[in-house]
């Protein structure tokens, strides 16, 4: 059960940001407000929302518009790890993970691609144009070229310097909730950004996208939760969808969204499903996830929202469908 003090936390809201209308939040908790049209991971992800309503409100499709508000952060310098910017493996190469999908079963998916900014693109051309859903490596990176994609050398000389930096100790420790503005020291972050996103139609369809450069100094070749479809992210027709941010081992080793949309399947609201999943982790793998950030977000076909994370500081983006966007606080937990 969520606790009256959980509501309120899930109630506080941490930022009235970027370009489309902003509130505080309304009086009403995750559990039970109704009407969301979009859901994002993290702060910057109100930005997102923001590029995927205009796309919808544009006559683009729902993947059109998950596509759009992924593209946002993808292309951000001053986010570092989606796309662009992000802080490379410990070998020096930034390596992204991506993946869209719709509730019509459609997926396509990217890891370990290089050399292209926008890997949810990529992402949707073999979705589109392969008769995959995964492209890897050398592979993914091959096909984005072969497509057209502009090449380009997605190492900042500022995420250069925070690897070079990251090599005089070579100590790999993941920082929970490095992904919030504000939390990133330049140079001296160590890990991850992730954007994930959901999108709903008033009747009820879905699609969502997920975009990330993994976590920063990872081992060359690791893949994360977010392009495996069931862990960073999953949609299904007539039930909802969610997506996870955070330490992608932990998600993926219980194929997290996928567990979050099952709960929510069998009658479990958004909010309870996140928290089904977050337990269930905390109970599997105990004194290994302490001071390990996962955080689940997910949203019914009815637009009410969930949202729970193991550490406290995991925030989130909600656009309603007159294109409010309210910067929320997920509960979490463990205190500190
Ligand atoms: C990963 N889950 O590659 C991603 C990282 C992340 O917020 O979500 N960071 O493990």
């Amino acid at each position: 059960m969520i606790s009256r003090r959980s509501i309120m936390s899930v109630m506080a809201t941490v930022g009235c940001l970027a370009a489309g209308a902003r509130t505080a939040s309304a009086g009403s908790s995750t559990s039970t407000d109704t009407g969301a049209l979009i859901v994002s991971t993290w702060d910057f992800g109100a930005a997102a929302n923001d590029a995927a309503y205009a796309r919808r409100r544009a006559g683009g499709s729902l993947l059109d518009a998950v596509e759009a508000g992924a593209m946002v952060p993808e292309a951000d310098p001053n986010n570092h790890s989606v796309g662009f910017s992000g802080y490379p493996d410990r070998d020096g190469h930034v390596s992204l993970d991506a993946v869209i999908m719709d509730d019509a079963g459609r997926v396509g998916a990217v890891a370990a691609l290089e050399d292209t900014v926008h890997a949810i693109s990529v992402a949707r051309a073999v979705m589109e144009k392969t008769p995959h859903t995964l492209l890897v490596g050398e592979g993914a990176t091959r096909f984005a070229r072969d497509q057209g994609f502009p090449q380009t050398n997605l190492l900042t000389p500022e995420a250069e310097a925070a690897w070079r930096d990251w090599l005089k100790t070579a100590h790999y420790s993941p920082q929970a909730n490095v992904e919030r503005t504000g939390y990133r020291t330049p140079g001296g972050a160590l890990d991850h950004d992730t954007i994930g996103l959901l999108m709903r139609d008033p009747d009820g369809r879905f699609a969502g996208a997920c975009t990330t450069s993994g976590m920063a100094f990872k081992m060359r070749g690791r893949v994360g939760d977010s392009p495996q479809v069931g862990s960073g992210l999953y949609v299904e027709k007539e039930v909802g969808g969610a997506t996870a941010t955070g330490v992608g081992e932990e998600v993926t080793r219980v194929a997290g969204s996928a567990r979050v949309v099952a709960s929510m399947r069998a009658g479990a609201s958004p909010q309870a499903a996140c928290e089904e999943v977050v337990r269930h982790i905390a109970g599997l793998r105990g004194d290994a996830i302490r001071g390990v950030q996962v955080g689940f977000l997910a949203m019914d076909r009815h637009g009410r929202v969930g949202a729970f994370c193991l550490m406290p500081g995991f925030v989130y983006a909600v656009t309603d469908t007159s294109g409010v966007t309210q910067v929320r606080t997920a509960p979490s937990l463990f205190a500190g």
